[in-house]
């Protein structure tokens, strides 16, 4: 790859859109048009990396904004079956055992099966793509994942007209989680979505992350991410899911009810009943850096507000 020079902005000081904006410019005086091709922050990982965990960058999912250090993706994270601490899943989570593993796709679909972990990752070519995550806690951070659309498993298994919602449920494992001693949750964590959300493109079933196979901490062997939600629906270390036709009772909805709804968007005009969600602070950035403006969908408003047509997303939040 031709080494390309890029102007650097210190994306720390500038909001998501002028990012866009001047990388869009960039590459135009580059003449290189949409190419999925970046530099320094921007560098999708799987350039310079090889091996079962380095996706193909597919470049309609890059971010233009600094990516997150790999360090601080796998170190600072909420795994609460290993604790609450953001350091415990990093410091805990290397005993879940990741093999053999594997994931049951069950309920309202023609061909229920079972899948070998090994044989999902086979299912589909991985792709790398950059995706803002957003936690309601106001932090975030931006972060290349391996994976591929949730919607080419559900299409192996032909999900009937009545599954309405589909259910993620996730491991239990007592002798290596030391966090399922504490009862904050009713174990395991499960999520849950909708079908369209769900067979929605971005919707990714993610296997690794910066070409390399996911760190337990992030939920290994495999799990999920919804970009435009906050991170608590991204269910970590799945190993069953479910499509129902009623709207499955979810892990935070169930703790507490009036501060967490099923849809969770990314909806920077809703406030957290105890916090402000108009901003963000980005995991890595220092202390005094200053916090960014949360974007409506975090950012993916394009791509995914027709799904929510007609509903009022200050109730459904
Ligand atoms: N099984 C499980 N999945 C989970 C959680 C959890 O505690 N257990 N926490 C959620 C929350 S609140 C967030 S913000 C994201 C964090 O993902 P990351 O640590 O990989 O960034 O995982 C989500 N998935
Ligand atoms: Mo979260």
């Amino acid at each position: 790859m031709a080494k390309v020079q890029v102007p650097r902005i210190p994306s720390s000081l500038i909001t998501p859109e002028e990012v866009w904006a001047s990388r869009r410019q960039w590459l135009k005086q580059a003449g290189m048009g949409a190419l999925g091709v970046g530099a320094g922050g921007w560098l999708p990982s799987a350039l310079a990396a090889a091996g079962p965990y380095a996706g193909k960058p597919n470049p309609d999912y890059v971010v233009m904004d600094k990516l997150t250090a790999e360090k601080d993706v796998s170190t600072y994270n909420n795994f609460y079956e290993f604790g609450t601490g953001k350091q415990d899943p990093a410091d805990y989570a290397g005993k879940m055992k990741t093999r053999p593993w594997s994931v049951v796709v069950e309920g309202e679909v023609a061909k229920p099966r079972t899948f070998d972990i090994d044989d999902l990752l086979k299912l589909a070519p991985l792709e790398e793509r950059v995706y803002r995550m957003r936690c309601v806690e106001a932090w975030s951070m931006v972060i290349p994942w391996e994976g591929y659309s949730l919607s080419t498993l559900l299409k192996q298994v032909e999900p009937t007209s009545k599954a309405k919602y589909i259910e993620f449920v996730t491991a239990v494992q007592p002798a290596n989680m030391p966090g399922l001693n504490d009862r904050i949750i009713d174990w395991p964590y499960v999520e849950a979505l909708r079908i369209d959300e769900a067979m929605h493109p971005l919707t990714l079933m993610v296997f690794g992350v910066y070409g390399k196979a996911l760190p337990n901490a992030n939920g290994a062997p495999l799990r999920i991410s919804i970009p435009w939600k906050y991170g608590f629906k991204s269910g970590k270390s799945i190993v069953k899911i479910r499509l129902v036709e009623k709207m499955p009772m979810t892990s935070w909805v169930k703790i507490a009810p009036t501060e967490y709804g099923f849809y969770a968007n990314v909806n920077p005009e809703v406030p957290h009943p105890r916090w402000s969600q108009a901003t963000e602070r980005r995991i890595g950035g220092g202390v005094f850096a200053p916090r960014a403006k949360t974007l409506m969908f975090n950012g993916y408003a394009d791509q995914v507000a027709s799904l929510y047509s007609g509903m009022d997303l200050r109730r459904n939040y």
